[in-house]
């Protein structure tokens, strides 16, 4: 979420009143933003889209809650110790004044137990889920104000407490204190600590008991809404819909489904029904390695019941299946919930569509490679219509107005309003100002200051000087090998090496450049991390090089989070989208920089496609392999069909004569390229990667057209507002209209 001061006062108007108050009294509004720390509650671009919906549905008054746990410690905070990540805890919850806690309203989860199996004197059979140990969910709820309207929406935040049950008084007044104690602690481990991966998953049973915790909390909670409506069931789906955030929640599909038929008694059918048109599902990634897989022993024991209805939904399922394909076998084991592995696993991604009346993915080649791939069994099953696309997007609220505040009023000026933050399509007008002088000049002026506030930052954080004039290269995002960050370095590296070649004459044209980098790498992934070291080395030897001066200066900023990408989207010229074609569901941070006037160099992934057919092909620097062909190189690599690139070839023989520090820190970033297949196509690539710099480096030279490019991608961003987003899921899956909140 990042932080909330500055954006509350933005959206509720009173901006100018706190800074001409605090300033009566001898304090700087900014000073005041700066003290306060960044909500970290997710791990990158997932959790960030669900900060932007909730800014977004506010906004256009939906009337719409967000769920999520209230971790003790969210993501981690990152320091750089001798080129390495060091991680330290986030204890964010300190003076935090945007959390109301709820005392009076907790729910109690149940763990672990049995089920009992009943049959009453009509035959009838119910379950129940009995023993077991009980822990207590309690509210903490967050204020969302919309912009512009009265409005201010809740996100709930579910804490963890030892239910005055599970205290033990017995084993307390027998002096087992520190027994008592550990079944406290035990219970608040659940909403401890944010598991610090992104696009990976790892079955760790406290991650299933936080998912169900956070499920069934929040389940009790809507239904508890509803039924003091006191309208009939089958109403349900028509009042209530909720969109689960990728499979991470798709527990709550079988705990509805549990309520419905247990607790209060519907018949299995009816229930179902009322599930599936309650639930939509948004699938974020494709990495394999990121589908959740929870295993049927695992599940058996922390929830026992909800497994059962597990097996009954794929029963279910696969019998309408077996009906509809009588003569295909083999489908069924590919589309059953339950992989018949050792041990077996509940495979949640089909759970979370079988169990939605909608699916969609977050841009259009991700939508298309569900469908084409990972879910083509399924788009046979439930046909097309099931399947859809909603591209992501980005509150231009946060990601304008708030990060640049000088952009957002040129164009407010431009335009004779702030309208433009309601209906961001209203940008295009600033297109008429192309060609005028004086706008392009002021144009230019915001982004050198941006760039100053970055570079004091740099010098503040690193001690390193930047110079301005600088080309301003950046790339944050997590650390990830599908990302390509060791593309980039290594491109740098090929930079380093070239310069250094040069003659005195030739070092005259080259574009001085500063390579940002930023982002967080997950403590256990130790690829990720060796990138980051290698980053840091080639900034010693680099920055430190007499040869090369202000020609190219490397940057790692450290702690990468929301606060930061604040103040460096706006400082950017050129920002790096740059994973391997098919990899990236959308992307948002792309959307980010083009929004502050940066350009971007991108490959054919996620939402890069899309902003290109916005913005047009000659405002964005696309190179690389696309993704229908990713397959077969893989494919060739494996069976040896693989030559080095040789300009790669050259950086990796600077990093073996421990150019940058012993060889043997990076040995496996290398042999991962030359001997075990290049599974991320960093060695095919990095030609036409290398070759696109080199356009990048001649059209900025050309300040004047660099100039038209920026302000013509801005005015063309219309598309990406979250607005738009929102409004299709509430169009298109949710069936929800906005409600008239009167001033
Ligand atoms: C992600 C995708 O990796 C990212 O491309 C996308 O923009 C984001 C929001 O849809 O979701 N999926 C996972 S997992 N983490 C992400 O950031």
């Amino acid at each position: 979420m990042g932080r909330t001061l500055d954006n509350a006062m933005l959206n509720v108007g009173l901006k100018d009143v706190a800074r001409d108050g605090l300033s009566d009294l001898g304090f700087r509004v900014e000073d005041v933003i700066n003290q306060e720390h960044d909500a970290a509650l997710g791990n990158g671009g997932l959790g960030r889209l669900a900060a932007c919906f909730l800014d977004s549905m506010a906004t256009l008054n939906y009337p719409a809650w967000g769920y999520g746990l209230r971790y003790r410690y969210g993501i981690f905070k990152q320091e750089i110790v001798n080129g390495y990540q060091v991680e330290i805890p986030d204890y964010w919850l300190d003076n935090n004044p945007w959390e109301f806690p709820r005392h009076e309203i907790t729910v109690d989860i149940q763990f672990y137990g049995n089920v009992k199996k009943y049959q009453d004197e009509n035959g009838r059979i119910s379950h129940s889920w009995e023993d077991g140990e009980i822990v207590q969910a309690v509210a903490y709820d967050v204020p969302i104000p919309g912009y512009g309207t009265k409005t201010t929406n809740n996100l709930r935040l579910w804490s963890s407490k030892a239910s005055s049950g599970e205290f033990d008084f017995q084993k307390f007044n027998a002096g087992d204190y520190e027994s008592a104690v550990a079944d406290q602690q035990r219970a608040e481990t659940i909403s401890a600590v944010l598991y610090p991966n992104d696009n990976l998953e790892r079955g760790k049973e406290l991650r299933l008991k936080q998912q169900y915790f956070w499920c069934a909390a929040s389940l009790f909670d809507i239904v508890r809404r509803f039924k003091k409506t006191k309208r009939a069931w089958g109403e349900f789906p028509d009042q209530i819909a909720i969109q689960l955030n990728d499979t991470h929640p798709t527990l709550a599909i079988v705990e509805l489904q549990r309520i419905l038929i247990d607790k209060e008694g519907l018949e299995w059918d009816e229930a179902w029904s009322i599930v599936t048109k309650t639930f939509g599902y948004t699938n974020h990634t494709v990495l394999p390695e990121a589908l959740e897989k929870w295993s049927v022993p695992l599940m058996q024991n922390l929830l026992p019941r909800h497994l059962q209805i597990i097996y009954e939904i794929n029963l279910f399922f696969l019998q309408s299946v077996e009906k509809r394909f009588p003569n295909d076998r083999d489908i069924l084991s590919r589309v059953s919930i339950i992989e018949e592995s050792h041990p077996k696993m509940v495979r949640m991604a089909y759970l979370a569509i079988i169990g939605s009346h909608k699916v969609n993915g977050v841009a259009e080649l991700h939508s298309d490679l569900l469908k084409t791939t990972l879910f083509k069994d399924f788009v046979k099953i439930y046909g097309p219509d099931r399947f859809t696309n909603v591209t992501n997007g980005i509150t231009p609220r946060r990601w304008l107005h708030q990060a640049n505040p000088r952009l957002s009023a040129l164009i407010a000026e431009k335009l004779g309003s702030y309208d433009f933050l309601k209906d961001l399509t209203l940008l295009d007008k600033i297109e008429a100002f192309v060609d005028d002088k004086a706008f392009r000049e002021e144009w230019a002026v915001i982004k050198r200051e941006n760039k100053l506030r970055l570079a004091k930052h740099i010098k503040a954080t690193t001690g390193f000087d930047v110079n301005p004039n600088a080309l301003f290269d950046v790339q944050v995002k997590r650390i990830h090998e599908y990302k390509r960050q060791q593309l980039n370095i290594f491109g740098v590296i090929h930079r380093y090496l070239s310069i250094k070649a040069m003659s005195a004459e030739e070092k005259k044209k080259v574009v001085p450049r500063v390579s940002i980098f930023g982002g967080k790498a997950a403590p256990g992934y130790w690829m990720a991390k060796t990138i980051i070291h290698l980053i840091n080395k080639v900034a010693d030897v680099v920055n430190k090089d007499p040869e090369i001066g202000d020609l190219l200066k490397v940057i790692f900023i450290a702690d990468y989070n929301v606060s930061k990408a604040e103040i460096i989207c706006p400082a950017s010229d050129i920002s790096e989208h740059i994973s391997t074609a098919g990899t990236e569901g959308s992307g948002t941070s792309n959307m980010k920089f083009v929004l502050n006037g940066g350009l971007i160099i991108g490959t054919c992934d996620g939402a890069n496609i899309e902003i290109t057919r916005e913005i047009g092909e000659q405002n964005i620097f696309l190179f690389g392999n696309l993704a229908e062909d990713v397959e077969d190189l893989r494919h060739r690599h494996f069976y040896g069909d693989f030559k080095l690139d040789p300009q790669l070839e050259r950086v990796f023989d600077a990093i073996k004569d421990n150019v940058f520090g012993d060889k043997a820190d990076f040995s496996a970033l290398i042999s991962s390229i030359e001997e075990h297949g290049d599974y991320y196509l960093v060695s095919d690539d990095f030609n036409s990667y290398i070759t696109t710099h080199e356009m990048v480096d001649e059209a900025f030279q050309n300040q004047e057209e660099w100039l038209v490019k920026s302000i013509a991608s801005v005015a063309r961003m219309g598309f990406f507002s979250m607005d738009r987003v929102t409004n299709e899921y509430a169009d298109s899956i949710w069936n929800v209209e906005p409600l008239d909140v009167k001033d």
